[in-house]
């Protein structure tokens, strides 16, 4: 008998129903006297139930259709908050508005109550979330897997002006969005060791024997396009003990031992490592990416058998493979092992199929974050994979590098996966490209760096396999959600094709000479400016006009970011509002959002530098509303969603050929606050998109700095030649901001006696003359205004579906999949 269908309508009833009966039968709670988190539990519920019909159809048209999928490897994804967004994308959010509405809730009230899932440091992780996104809007058949961390990254809190970290137990109360999959649960192993063996045929197979083995549970969250039925899902491995594994222990009596085990066993998705630029060499960090990528390899294996009886070379054409950066590079080892040793292929089969699955995106070109492992370390917990990579590299030198430079030894060592000066590591990215047919950066500057720098002898072997493709945002979350008033404007004007159309935003740009339009525009934004201003006052109990310029830098802390030179300016201005109080200087709030890895020393001094200096400025009666500095604590996707509208001009200034792209950069342009940047990652294509006349660029060039650096670059020519620049290092590490003159010398030795890694003071100048050109610029608020329009209309290009789509065209050979509704 075929059960009675649920009322799953997008009605107002409908949606009515499904929550008071969540609430009853789900939760166990009386409407009357449910708590907030009970309703805002039964309406994600609610919307789950709405969207797991989709996601139970778009998986079974994937697999009876047979199709390639792409499988997004991603050791981190910033996720924030989903009601909205998936409200939103679902088309439901004003039916559930009603619906709560009717039963005396206010929806705006339950989004805000939504724990943020922050499983990711800062770009990269965010840019994964933005592309899960985009994946099912543009209905593409995909799945993401990553780590189920139960600590996200860490909850900041500032003690004294000093950044304290606190564990971010977001799931503590469960998650309504995410489900388990026990029945595909996988089972990992490592350490141990590796012996050869015969098989019936008399052929030497590798074993590897005497591990220790770990179980993988899956969670699954559904990811809800915009106005489409396709919902992919994005699958995260929980680490659990193998209860194998401590049985006898546990028989023999040693029960608090056992648990201890299962305890160590469960710390592998316990938290995410909080640094995003370098983790290098930690066992932990280690196990965690083996750990998800061979579940993940496990679960697309097992859906290639389950689907079809295929022979083994046709493996590429049901299943990409996109690497997330190095992080998850030993899944390229790791399906060498399944295919040779598991299944027995023969070693270049296996090898082509390998390459032909995988392809490989790198995010950064910082020597620091570029992966290496030693090589006594990879040994001991992957053992056979380390054999694997010591047989690829010999066959790639001796083979396609002898080939190419015969008897170049100098080559050889830099193409070598494995480095050999001062001491011998595993080098990730060069493993990266080597297994994969595809590389790509995430701006155009940033992928000529690659060809030209970074991996140059690859691009002159391989010059095919490299390409670029620009990263992007989607502009639901960064424009429908954190700002529906300017999002129902433009749909007002244009229509509303552009949110599955950006191009279209293109239409605004004669807009920018309507008044009527600039005058809404400029409501919009002025509105956006109090409520941040409320914010302030609360988080920071500082009070900021909305009136001032609202200059915002949010980003990790990290000094190739320069937070520092923003301060230099900041303390400049300071000075000269002292010395000249009748100065015709427009007031302005500058706004940090930042958080820097735990063990980043510099980073830290320079947040409690920024701090200190905020609270000296704030409470100077000479300095009045002309300047205010906050920084916002715990910087998170949930409070740039309320910074970003609000903001006027955008801080993008890290030192150019640093920075490989940068999101928060489009995302502001999205919302019209204008640029101050650098030619660095991105910007370079947001001027060319917005026009030269409506961004402010200063600053060294890539080969500017390249230049400096070649003559011998000296931080103290700078100093002693600007008395400015002088006066206001010498202030900043005086004792005037917090009585204690020895606080900021971490930052003036940086600065000075340790050679100004990131140029600061070569950019200073140059930073400070276009600080002057943003102030007179904002004094004409009509042409300021028609400069943040066509920011907004000429950013299309960076939203998310455009890159997605690329990705599909140029690297994975995707089809896109229309899941009826
Ligand atoms: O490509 C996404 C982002 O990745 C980083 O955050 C990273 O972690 N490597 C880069 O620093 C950003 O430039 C880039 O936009």
């Amino acid at each position: 008998m075929t059960p009675a269908p649920c009322d799953l309508g997008n009605s107002t009833d409908s949606l009515k129903n499904s929550i008071i009966n969540h609430l009853r039968f789900t939760l166990g709670a009386y409407v009357e006297s449910a708590s907030q988190n009970d309703w805002w539990v039964a309406t994600c519920l609610a919307v789950r139930d709405r969207v797991m019909e989709h996601a139970t159809k778009s998986r079974t048209l994937h697999r009876q259709s047979g199709v390639r999928r792409v499988h997004y490897l991603s050791l981190e994804y910033l996720m924030g908050r989903l009601l909205e967004n998936n409200l939103r994308n679902s088309g439901l959010y004003d039916a559930t508005k009603q619906a709560l509405g009717e039963m005396g809730k206010d929806l705006d009230v339950l989004l805000d109550s939504e724990p943020d899932m922050g499983l990711g440091n800062g770009g990269l992780g965010r840019l994964a979330a933005c592309f899960m996104d985009s994946l099912s809007t543009v209905n593409l058949p995909a799945i993401g897997y990553g780590i189920h961390y139960e600590f996200g990254l860490f909850r900041q809190e500032f003690v004294n002006g000093k950044q304290v970290e606190h564990p971010d137990a977001w799931m503590r109360d469960g998650s309504p969005w995410k489900i388990a999959r026990p029945s595909y649960r996988q089972t990992v192993q490592l350490y141990g060791r590796v012996v050869q063996k015969f098989d019936d045929y008399g052929h030497p197979r590798s074993e590897w024997i005497e591990t220790k083995s770990l179980l993988g549970l899956p969670w699954d969250i559904p990811i809800v396009g915009y106005d489409s039925h396709t919902v992919n899902v994005l699958r995260l491995w929980q680490a659990q003990a193998d209860e194998d594994f401590n049985f006898q222990v546990f028989n023999e009596g040693s029960y608090v031992e056992a648990l201890r085990d299962k305890a160590i066993a469960e710390t592998v998705s316990k938290v995410l490592y909080p640094n995003d630029s370098t983790e290098n060499g930690k066992e932990l960090r280690l196990v965690q990416q083996y750990f998800f990528v061979a579940c993940s390899l496990a679960d697309i294996v097992r859906r290639f058998k389950v689907g079809y009886t295929l022979p083994w070379s046709d493996f590429p054409s049901k299943a990409a493979i996109q690497l997330n950066d190095t992080h998850p590079a030993v899944a390229i080892p790791e399906l060498m092992r399944i295919l040779v040793d598991l299944e027995g292929l023969p070693w270049d089969e296996a090898w082509a199929i390998c390459q032909e699955t995988f392809s490989y995106t790198n995010h950064t070109l910082l020597p620091e974050a570029l992966e290496m492992w030693s090589v006594g370390l990879f040994e001991r917990v992957l053992p056979r994979h380390l054999q694997i990579i010591y047989r690829i590299n010999h066959s790639f030198l001796e083979g396609d590098v002898e080939a190419k430079w015969p008897g170049d030894a100098e080559k050889k060592r830099t193409l070598s996966l494995i480095e050999e000066r001062g001491g011998k590591y595993v080098r990730m990215a060069n493993l990266s490209v080597l297994g994969s047919h595809a590389t790509n950066g995430v701006a155009a500057l940033h992928t000529r760096l690659l060809c030209e720098r970074l991996f140059a002898d690859f691009y002159a072997l391989y010059p095919d396999r490299f390409l670029n493709l620009t990263n992007g945002i989607t502009f639901r979350r960064w424009l429908d959600v954190c700002n529906p008033q300017l999002s129902a404007l433009i749909t007002e004007t244009i229509g509303d094709s552009w949110k599955k159309d950006a191009a279209l935003l293109r239409q605004l740009d004669p807009y920018a000479d309507d008044p009527a339009f600039r005058a809404k525009y400029a409501k919009i934004k002025r509105d956006h400016k109090v409520v941040l201003a409320e914010i302030i006052q609360e988080e920071c109990g500082v009070t900021v006009s909305p009136d001032a310029l609202f200059d915002v830098q949010i980003k990790r802390l990290h000094e190739y970011k320069r937070q520092h030179l923003n301060l230099l300016n900041i303390v400049t201005l300071y000075r000269e509002i002292l010395d000249n109080p009748d100065a015709d200087f427009h007031p302005r709030v500058f706004i940090f959002g930042a958080k820097a890895a735990p063990g980043y020393f510099l980073a830290k001094n320079i947040i409690h530098a920024i701090n200190s200096v905020a609270a000296k400025v704030n409470n100077d009666p000479r300095v009045g509303d002309k300047l205010k500095v906050v920084f916002l604590p715990n910087y998170r996707v949930s409070l740039a969603e309320k910074i970003i509208p609000a903001s006027d001009l955008s801080e993008q200034i890290s030192t150019a050929g640093k920075e490989a792209s940068g999101t928060g950069n489009m995302k502001l342009a999205l919302n019209g606050s204008l640029t101050i940047g650098t030619l660095d990652g991105a910007n370079v294509e947001i001027e060319e998109e917005v026009g030269s006349e409506n961004i402010f660029i200063f600053g060294l060039t890539v080969e500017e700095v390249t230049e400096l650096r070649a003559k011998g670059y000296n931080p103290w020519d700078y100093y002693w030649a600007n008395e400015k620049l002088r006066n206001t290092i010498d202030w900043i590490s005086s004792d005037y901001f917090t009585g204690n003159a020895e606080e900021f010398q971490p930052l003036r030795q940086s600065l000075l006696d340790h050679g100004d890694p990131y140029l600061c003071l070569a950019d200073y100048q140059p930073y400070v003359d276009a600080q002057a050109r943003v102030d007179a610029a904002y004094k004409n608020q009509d042409h300021w205004v028609k400069m943040a329009i066509l920011n907004t209309a000429r950013v299309g290009k960076f939203s998310s579906d455009r890159t997605i789509l690329e990705y599909a065209e140029k690297v994975w050979k995707l089809p896109q999949v229309v899941i009826d509704g």
